[in-house]
């Protein structure tokens, strides 16, 4: 595999620095905005929900690999339709929660079976390899979807640069842990933090993205922001937001959801029509945002329409064991 060194990368590849600088700006004018507010007495609870759309625009090449028929979600939907336990079970508590996330200074730990343990800032993370827009669906286990234009890298970058030995046979993330800022975590829906994990040849796979933006921009709080994982070709809850720790392990990791509900969440969780979850059936999926009530649903494709990329990945392993 090539391994590009950031001396290899173009300067215009690299988001200037201007860019996290605004946002820091923006970060204090809302910091400023929320004391106004409490002054007017609206403290203990916002306004209303967080504003996505005065985030800062992240400069991405579109790669042409990744563009889809699909018509885009739209923006609202994408930032006010959200799963992030942390901040609440409801699909409208992250957008209305989620500003109280503190994102700035950010890193993430490498540790594990690595050669020597390591941190990165997340200005170290942008400027490791070059940002690229690519269109993917994200498809959840609640048998619904979106067409998401994100921004990121492929997360094979990062390993590369994190030099796992060769005793590293899975990934496991860990997602940050807020208590004073995260209302949900004060109950006990989930053992936090938020773990899940990839093996090393999913996790290596050039679909695999470390995620930093949507439609142009810094990735909303609610959608996981600073740094998140995107993997298409699996269940949502596999796509781990606000990372704050990457470990290289010999053996499969825990996962939030298989550590609660083993029999209905299983490590590998790729998008499978055939396979039903215990409660409900993943043959079909409804597009948020299209049409209303009698809109036809649509057929779930194998691994979420990923198949030609990555069906390779599971040859000879039996799909409705591993599910
Ligand atoms: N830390 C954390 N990451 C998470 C979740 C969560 O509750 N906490 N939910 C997952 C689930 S179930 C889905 S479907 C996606 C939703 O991503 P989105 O809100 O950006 O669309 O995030 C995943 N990542
Ligand atoms: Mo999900």
């Amino acid at each position: 595999m090539l391994i590009r060194r950031p001396t290899d990368i173009l300067s215009s590849e690299i988001t200037p620095e201007s860019v996290y600088r605004d946002r820091r700006r923006l970060v204090q004018a809302g910091v400023a905005a929320g004391l106004l507010v409490a002054a007017q007495g609206y403290a203990g609870r916002p306004a209303r929900a967080a504003e996505p759309s005065g985030l800062a625009p992240l400069a991405a090449e579109r790669n042409p690999d990744f563009v889809m028929l699909d018509k885009l979600t739209s923006y609202e939907d994408i930032t006010h339709y959200n799963n992030y336990y942390e901040f609440g079970t409801d699909k409208g508590d992250p957008a209305m929660y989620a500003d109280a996330l503190e994102i700035d200074p950010w890193s993430v730990m490498i540790e594990g079976e690595v050669e020597q343990p390591r941190s990165f800032t997340l200005e170290e993370l942008l400027k490791l390899a070059p940002m690229e827009e690519r269109v993917y669906r994200l498809r959840c286990v609640e048998a619904w979807s979106m067409v998401i234009p994100w921004i990121g890298y492929p997360l094979a970058r990062l390993i590369d640069a994190a030099r796992p030995t060769g005793n590293a046979k899975f990934v496991a993330f860990e997602t940050v842990v807020q208590p004073k800022n995260m209302p949900g975590v004060r109950r006990r829906v989930l053992d936090w933090p938020y773990v899940e994990g990839l093996r090393m040849d999913e996790a290596r796979h050039p679909l695999t993205l470390l995620t930093f933006g949507l439609y142009g921009k810094v990735l909303p709080k609610q959608n996981g922001a600073p740094v998140r994982i995107v993997v298409p070709w699996k269940y949502g809850f596999k796509s781990a937001k606000s990372l704050v720790r990457i470990r290289f392990t010999e053996t499969q990791p825990p996962t939030a959801w298989g550590r609660s509900a083993p029999q209905e969440y299983g490590f590998y969780s790729n998008v499978n029509p055939e396979v039903s979850h215990p409660r409900w059936s993943q043959a079909t999926e409804r597009r948020i945002g299209e049409g209303g009530f009698f809109t036809p649903r649509r057929k779930t494709l194998m691994f979420n329409g990923y198949a030609d990329q990555v069906a390779s990945l599971y040859q000879g392993m039996d799909l409705k064991a591993n599910y």
